[in-house]
């Protein structure tokens, strides 16, 4: 065994268990909505040495990476034997993503990766890329995973090689080991990313939160959040989407919006958190919000609070994709604590913790966009007066 080998071989093992037994501190803020943490929960260091490495001296006496990672980030999440596991999207250097769980008791730091990536099966057609997996656990008693399934446009000419189709792939588990594919979800969109299965059924019906698109960055004439009932997993088909949350003018969410993972049941009715993107000289900026909707309809919007709930901030809005908060994961615990998942800049994950009555609070008590300067003064005048009075 070389001297390189062993040396590095020490060292990197060094640095991983550091890396995963290392504990996060909250960072109090001041808006109170919820508690952000110090370090990401996880990054492309937390990525298993034997998925990145060879591990044998005669093969790679440098010790040097042959399948390095790129970044994790966008991950599902679900509550499992009390465990937090996050499905993560683990990026190679080669740009493909595939995906990994991670597991955290605290589900604030520790996480640490199962030994092996998912192995999702392809369709007749096969995925080019596949990311940004929604865990739900149905009431049909599957736990499914919704991803974005991308492949080359085939009408594009030779000389584009960038031109995609987005389109739901759908997956199904009892155990989170073994994955069934089903068939893509169809819908009248000729793209789609961002689709969301909710959690029990509608009508009798499966229901799922869209977001139609006719390009595969911009929204084009689609976009908004949609929503459609399909009679079954085996071959989903959503003939009628209709939007519960669209896009609008000079707001958070006027370049596009997408829902993020399934939303959470409350007493006063289903919590939804998503992003929304707006347009900047220096780029697309995203944000998450948060809504609330209808405990027997589901569509129907009860609560929409204006302006972002969570924004990047400091480091977070530095990398691959720069200036973007993106989540597709949270889990509500029994005792109403909620832990939400968000990637910052299509690069690493963190946590931010709350509980669902500071939620229900903040989307019922914070003002709608009123959507014009002169109404934003209005709603600051409003609080403001009504404070010179509780200090008189
Ligand atoms: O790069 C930012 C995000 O862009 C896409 O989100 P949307 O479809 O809303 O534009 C997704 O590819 C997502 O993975 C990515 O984080």
């Amino acid at each position: 065994m070389s001297d390189s080998y062993s040396e590095r071989r020490a060292w990197i093992e060094q640095h991983y268990m550091a890396l995963v037994s290392r504990r996060n501190e909250p960072i109090e803020q001041t808006h109170g909505w919820f508690t952000r943490y110090r370090d990401p929960v996880l990054t492309a260091d937390h990525v298993p040495i034997a998925w990145r490495f060879d591990m044998n001296p005669e093969t790679n006496p440098f010790f040097m990476e042959r399948l390095a990672v790129n970044a994790v980030f966008n991950a599902g999440a679900i509550l499992w034997n009390e465990h937090i596991l996050l499905v993560a999207r683990v990026e190679g250097v080669d740009r493909k993503s595939f995906f990994g769980i991670a597991e955290s008791e605290s589900g604030i730091d520790r996480f640490r990766f199962w030994d092996e990536p998912i192995v999702i099966p392809e369709t007749d057609l096969p995925d080019t890329n596949v990311y940004d997996m929604r865990l739900v656990q149905h009431e049909d008693g599957y736990i499914y995973g919704l991803f974005c399934t991308e492949r080359r446009d085939p009408s594009a000419p030779a000389s584009d090689q960038s031109s995609a189709i987005a389109q739901c792939g759908i997956v199904r588990t009892k155990d989170l080991r073994t994955w069934e594919r089903l068939p893509d979800l169809v819908t009248p969109s000729p793209q789609q990313r961002n689709v969301v299965l909710h959690p029990t059924f509608v009508d009798g019906k499966y229901a799922f939160y869209t977001r139609p698109q006719d390009g595969f960055i911009e929204a084009g004439s689609g976009g908004g959040i949609g929503f459609g009932l399909a009679d079954t997993m085996e071959g989903a088909v959503v003939h009628v989407e209709h939007i519960v949350d669209d896009r609008i003018y000079h707001t958070i969410k006027e370049a596009k919006n997408g829902l993020g993972p399934a939303p959470i049941r409350t007493s006063e009715g289903w919590l939804h958190l998503a992003h929304g993107v707006r347009n900047t000289a220096a780029g697309l900026r995203y944000v998450l919000y948060l809504f609330l909707t209808d405990l027997h309809d589901p569509k129907r919007v009860i609560a929409r609070p204006g302006g972002y709930f969570l924004a990047p901030v400091g480091s977070e809005r530095v990398g691959d994709v720069s200036n973007v908060a993106f989540c597709n994961g949270w889990v509500m615990k029994e005792d109403g604590t909620v832990f939400i998942y968000y990637a910052s800049s299509d690069t690493r994950m963190h946590v931010a913790t709350t509980t669902v009555k500071q939620l229900l609070d903040y989307v019922k008590n914070t003002p709608e966009d009123g959507l014009r300067s002169a109404e934003s003064v209005k709603q600051r005048l409003t609080l403001i007066q009504s404070n010179s009075r509780i200090a008189e």
